[in-house]
């Protein structure tokens, strides 16, 4: 049963006899067209399109042939009749679930959201799905105030705490573990629609405490893996999925985070793009250091490290780096990291921020370095607790082996940087593993695992730029994973269901990405194993890997070779170009051998638990021809490989669930409040199948329900006493005593469907009678006493 909304039902009676639209596609462009037969009749209201694509409303005053004239805004304009839009009656401005909508079309569904948006009601629902656009401001719409009200019903408006309540509910009713599957554009506020989602599992689960710890990972989290980057301040550059346990009272017991694809941001640490920067830690750390840490860890100032000022952005506006640090410090403390170990946290930032400062000399003729035995070398190795001349060895020069030989090799100026640059990304990553480890084991549940769950997940949307590059890649990958669960789940399940109970139920196509996740996954001849392949030669370059994609892709229909080193993939949410400069080095993801037997012949705790966990990678990894003229290096998986296997796991995870969906929105490219910008949010609502999901959820029965179940539920609020117990008749029943009419209604081989709304009456009778059962009981208990 899905939950239920009754006031939907009242309007909806409205939209569910009007006929259903169609949608037609033109190319990648899903547009949206309402079949409806309308008169272009006089007065009646209708959206025409301006020429930079904005629609408008305005009224018919005649309409003869083709051509109506229509008044908007006291301009008179004359425009072609077939390309005027239904526009829906005033009654229906500003409604709160998209379903209810007479006319369906995108001017209306645009119009809806933005009227919403300007009165700060953010949310709207997409039949199941809930849409949130991004306020960019602060909007009076959370506190305890209103997650009481979500907790007691006594609100209706579509909200993330609704969201949220729907889940429990369902956890406990069903006993089915939930997931809140949250998904939208960079900056379209996915990170803080999870936190404030968080915020009201913790509230209702709370008690115990550990509700606290696991608000508290959100600080941590957001300082190692989150950066500013040109489109939104605080961009995770990270996926996660936060698993919040609940015991069977339904209070929180314990909670695990995983997050993904941070391999692919790892190049961050080393080198950003004009106007971004690095993770918020390193200059947390450098704006809040106590003086006395400052010193044991020789911490300079941001504009000192290589690493850090090489972006020309340093801080952000209305943040303060060091209040930031406190923040962490004190979360830290919380999901009890001990103070020793935030120590060695921060001396390994610190040994990063240093690396980056490290310089080389050339040594001879033939362009040989080594590195500078400065300050910048000598603070490294103390930090990580090896000698000085242990760190060069690594930096200058690289063990090969050569048939049953090893030779040493010297680096050049190029080979060494690299060099200095992996091994700074491998400790920033392994130690961004390391603290989620810790996190988790701080907020690992009891050994009983008879509870339930709810699953929050909060990972980067379908990203297409003027250049993308293999960070796009992975992304666009697993947004098309996501997105065929979302259509399963919406979708094909519902067709199915509908298909397998014999319901007469005209089929509704919808968009299947299968062709596309082929194109990525099919083995041997697949974007990834093709890209695996050509990483494994010695010899492979970004160009003889773009030219064998153009040699076996070129017929597949999702597939398009392009000039050079480029390629376009068709994308459900749109075709994307991808430039495959340094796609290989990206996928390889090599630290070499001996910078990993460098980190693990140290001192320090951190660096050795580095090297044992890269290490362990290796060993499980598959044996291959990888770096066969290295030799010295064994294999470790390749980064699109490790991103493949998580996202498995994570749907595996997902399958396993209820899904909840919600669609963040981003209304304006600035991070600006109350601007609104049509094209923009029209293309995010194409993206992400909102308007195809209000269509396939109004024609159809969302609500559905065993014979059983219904009888059971429902079966003691009739009147008379039917003679037959079977199910479908106690059903049959229920249905004629309350006057469900015969059109909001299916009887299917095993279940009832229903239109919205129907079961919303059926339910309060059930609350109403149970209440008073409840409280007649009770008086007589009193009674007795
Ligand atoms: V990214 O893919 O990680 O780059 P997100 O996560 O989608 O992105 P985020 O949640 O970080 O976006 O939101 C961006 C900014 O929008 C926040 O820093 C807030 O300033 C702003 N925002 C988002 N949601 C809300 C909200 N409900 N109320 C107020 C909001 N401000
Ligand atoms: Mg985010």
């Amino acid at each position: 049963l899905t939950e239920e909304r009754p006031s939907v039902s009242d309007m909806n009676q409205d939209a569910v006899a009007s006929p259903s639209p169609s949608v037609s596609v033109f190319g990648n462009e899903r547009r949206w067209a309402d079949t409806t037969s309308y008169n272009t009749k006089k007065k009646l209201q209708a959206w025409f399109q301006l020429a930079n694509g904005d629609w408008e409303l305005g009224k018919i005053i005649s309409t003869s042939g083709n051509e109506s004239v229509i008044t908007s805004d006291g301009k008179v304009l004359t425009v072609k009749s077939d390309s005027l839009v239904p526009a829906n009656p005033d009654i229906l401005d500003g409604v709160e679930d998209l379903m209810q909508l007479s006319y369906l079309n995108e001017p209306s569904v645009l119009y809806d959201l933005q009227y919403r948006y300007n009165q700060d009601m953010i949310y709207t629902k997409a039949g199941p799905v809930l849409v949130a656009i991004n306020p960019f401001k602060k909007v009076p719409l959370y506190g305890n105030d209103f997650i009481e009200a979500y907790r007691n019903k006594a609100t209706e408006n579509p909200h993330v705490y609704a969201i949220a309540d729907t889940a429990i509910r369902e956890m406990i009713r069903d006993e089915v573990n939930q997931s809140i599957i949250i998904s939208g554009e960079s900056g379209a506020g996915k990170t803080e629609t999870a936190k404030i989602a968080m915020q009201y599992l913790a509230a209702l689960g709370g008690g115990s405490g550990i509700e606290y710890e696991i608000l508290k990972t959100n600080p941590i989290l957001e300082a190692f893996g989150n950066a500013k980057t040109l489109r939104n301040d605080n961009s995770s550059r990270f996926g996660k999925l936060i698993e919040i346990n609940f015991s069977e009272t339904g209070k929180i017991s314990g909670a695990r985070i995983q997050t993904f694809i941070f391999t692919v941001e790892q190049s961050r640490v080393v080198q950003c793009m004009e106007g971004e920067r690095s993770y918020h830690i390193f200059y947390q750390l450098c704006a809040g250091a106590p003086s006395k840490l400052r010193d044991k860890l020789h911490l300079k100032s941001v504009n000192d490290y290589k690493y850090l000022r090489q972006s020309d952005c340093c801080s952000i506006d209305g943040v303060d780096d060091a209040v930031n640090f406190h923040i962490v410090k004190e979360a830290l403390d919380i999901v009890h990291v001990s103070m020793e170990d935030q120590e060695s946290v921060f001396a390994m930032l610190s040994a990063v921020l240093w690396l980056g400062n490290v310089s080389f000399t050339v040594i001879d003729s033939e362009n040989h370095v080594e590195p500078v035995a400065d300050e910048c070398l000598v603070t490294v190795a103390e930090l990580i607790g090896c000698k000085v001349e242990e760190l060069k060895l690594p930096l200058s020069t690289r063990k090969m082996r050569v048939g049953n030989d090893t030779i040493i090799q010297k680096l050049t100026l190029s080979q060494a940087m690299d060099t200095r640059d992996a091994l700074a990304k491998s400790i920033y990553a392994c130690l961004f593993e390391w603290l989620v480890e810790q996190i988790n084991k701080s907020l690992a549940v009891g050994k009983r695992r008879t509870g339930r769950s709810i699953s929050i997940l909060d990972i980067y949307g379908f990203e297409s730029f003027e250049r993308n590059s293999f960070e796009q890649f992975c992304i666009n990958y697993a947004n098309e994973r996501l997105q065929q669960h979302f259509n399963r789940h919406l979708f094909k399940l519902e067709q199915e269901e509908y298909i397998q109970d014999g319901i007469d139920w005209t089929k509704v196509d919808f968009e299947d990405n299968q062709d596309c996740l082929n194109l990525f996954e099919k083995k041997p001849l697949g974007l990834l194993s093709l890209l695996d392949e050509e990483s494994t030669f010695p010899n492979g370059t970004d160009l003889t890997f773009a030219n064998k994609l153009k040699q076996h892709l070129q017929s597949n229909s999702c597939f398009r070779g392009d000039r050079g080193k480029a390629f376009t993939v068709s994308h459900y949410a749109g075709e994307v170009t991808y430039d495959t400069t340094a796609f290989l080095e990206k996928n390889r993801d090599l630290l070499h051998m001996d910078s990993i037997q460098l980190l693990s012949s140290c001192s320090c705790h951190l660096p050795q638990i580095f090297a044992s966990n890269m290490l362990a990678q290796s060993e499980k990894s598959v044996v291959g021809p990888l770096h066969k003229a290295g030799g010295a290096d064994s294999q470790k998986l390749s980064v699109a490989t490790k991103f493949k296997g998580q996202l498995f796991q994570l749907m595996k995870r997902l399958e396993s669930t209820t899904p909840h969906f919600i669609r963040c929105i981003k209304p304006n490219n600035n991070q600006s409040p109350r601007s609104y910008n049509q094209g923009l949010v029209l293309q995010q609502l194409r993206c992400c199948g909102v308007l195809e999901v209000v269509r396939i959820s109004r024609s159809g029965f969302p609500t559905r329900m065993t014979h059983q179940k219904f009888a059971r539920r429902y079966g003691f609020l009739l009147l008379e006493n039917t003679n037959s117990q079977d199910p479908l008749s106690v059903s049959v029943a229920i249905l004629h005593q309350f006057g469900i009419l015969p059109e909001m209604y299916q009887v299917g081989y095993t279940k009832l469907f229903f239109r919205t709304g129907q079961i919303g009456m059926l339910e309060d009778t059930r609350n109403r009678t149970l209440h008073g059962v409840l409280r007649v009981q009770s008086c007589f208990r009193g009674h007795q006493a």
